[in-house]
């Protein structure tokens, strides 16, 4: 156990862990089973196109949430592209601008202006308030994002697409697994979007999928996703391929066994962090609302720099240098991206909250790869660099930084 300063890995000592801890390591089911699966398939021959391994999981996928239609697709973005389009979205869609790119960019491949949404600074969630102030003639849509799997102002969002004509999507990449008021998330809006990629804590390695209980719109995405086909020689609308193929489908069937497992693991590490870090002046976790289901994929500090007299980045450079892969995510927030930065170059005066965040936001390695033991780890390094944070600071001035 490191107890002063000088037993850092950024001062010279030994990093803590030999191998490093990543944030998005994947959670694996039961090895067998998949393998078994994988087997099936090639035995079968069939390895795309609505084989029987996505179609089951669909259904299990629907069956869980309590949606009329899940459309398994090829990954969250993809998925996310065609939900955009065939809703029918153009002009001007309201996101927030604390998220993964790919919500920006969804639109923006498709020549829709993303226009971005300061958020609650509780929360890290859309803020529905300045939601109503960005409506223009030409705004067809809002998306609102789970952001680390906690739902938004669903009720909000809702009432001010309906008071205002406008459609609502949700961006659930993190979110499968939640509820909200007790209904699962999957359910609401026009439609929402899954990514199962493999830092996802569910996963089929890559893959995505919408939901939604609009039959028509259903019936629209599932041409959209196989280019348009209807039948083996008429094209109905303009497609792309978004399909998922059957070995993610199997991967998907597999880790839906061990869910509740993944669930659980994520619950004890949080509450273990949750423990470890609470006395620790200047960090504050954001704490899940236990009374919803949730999956604890995510582990979100937020670094108030005054009080640990260690900037964020500091710390995330003493992690990394003892070998926890911290993360960033989402910095420095969409709007500071391009193309965005170059379309937007004042988008932050109307982004406080985000700007803020996006500076103190740090994330933690969670899942089944890492356990009790890790998680000590983690929570003795950022002790020790904390409250010896003026000191730290003053060795590491003029070193490198992350
Ligand atoms: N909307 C939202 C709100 C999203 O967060 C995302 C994706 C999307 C839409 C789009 O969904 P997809 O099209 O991706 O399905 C990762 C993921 O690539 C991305 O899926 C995710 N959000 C985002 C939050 O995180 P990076 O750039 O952090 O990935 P990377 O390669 O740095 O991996 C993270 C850590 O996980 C690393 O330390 C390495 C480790 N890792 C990664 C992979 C892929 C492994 O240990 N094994 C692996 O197989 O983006």
């Amino acid at each position: 156990m490191k107890t002063d300063i000088s037993q850092l890995a950024v001062m010279g000592g030994e990093p803590l862990f030999g191998a490093p801890l990543h944030v998005g390591r994947p959670n694996l089911g039961n090895r067998e089973r998949l393998l078994a699966r994988i087997n099936e398939m090639l035995d079968s021959r069939w390895f795309s196109n609505n084989g029987p391994f996505v179609q089951e999981f669909e259904k299990k996928v629907a069956e869980r949430i309590g949606v009329r239609h899940c459309i398994a697709m090829c990954n969250g973005t993809v998925a996310l592209e065609i939900a955009i389009r065939a809703a029918g979205l153009r002009g001007e869609v309201i996101i927030p601008s604390f998220t993964f790119i790919a919500t920006a960019h969804a639109l923006q491949w498709q020549e829709i202006t993303p226009v971005f949404c300061d958020i609650d600074p509780r929360t890290h969630l859309i803020d529905p308030a300045q939601v109503q102030s960005l409506i223009t003639p030409r705004t067809t849509g809002i998306i609102g994002v789970h952001t680390w799997g906690q739902p938004c102002d669903i009720e909000s969002l809702s009432q001010i697409a309906g008071r205002r004509g406008l459609t609502l999507l949700f961006d659930a990449s993190h979110a499968f697994g939640g509820s909200y008021y007790g209904k699962m998330i999957g359910g609401f809006g026009a439609a929402e979007v899954f990514s199962f990629h493999a830092t996802k804590f569910f996963n089929t390695f890559e893959g995505g999928a919408i939901v939604t209980n609009n039959d028509d719109l259903a019936a629209k995405i599932r041409l959209m996703k196989n280019f348009g086909f209807h039948g083996y020689d008429d094209v109905e609308y303009i497609g792309t391929n978004g399909k998922m193929n059957e070995v993610c489908a199997a991967m998907g069937l597999t880790g839906l066994e061990s869910l509740d497992e993944f669930i659980a693991h994520n619950r004890r590490n949080y509450l273990q962090y949750r423990r470890e870090l609470a006395a620790l002046p200047g960090i504050r976790m954001l704490a899940w609302n236990e009374s919803e289901s949730c999956n604890y994929q995510y582990i979100i500090l937020e670094i108030e720099e005054q009080l640990t007299e260690i900037s964020r980045d500091q710390l995330i450079q003493i992690l990394h240098a003892e070998k926890i892969l911290a993360r960033r995510y989402f910095y420095p927030g969409c709007h500071r991206m391009e193309p965005y930065r170059s379309f937007f170059p004042h988008a932050g005066l109307l982004l406080p909250e985000t700007e803020r965040l996006a500076r103190k936001i740090l994330v933690l390695p969670t899942g089944n790869a890492i356990g009790e033991e890790e998680v000590s780890g983690i929570c003795r390094i950022i002790w020790l660099a904390v409250t010896n944070g003026k000191a730290i600071r003053e060795a590491l001035s003029g070193r490198q930084k992350v």
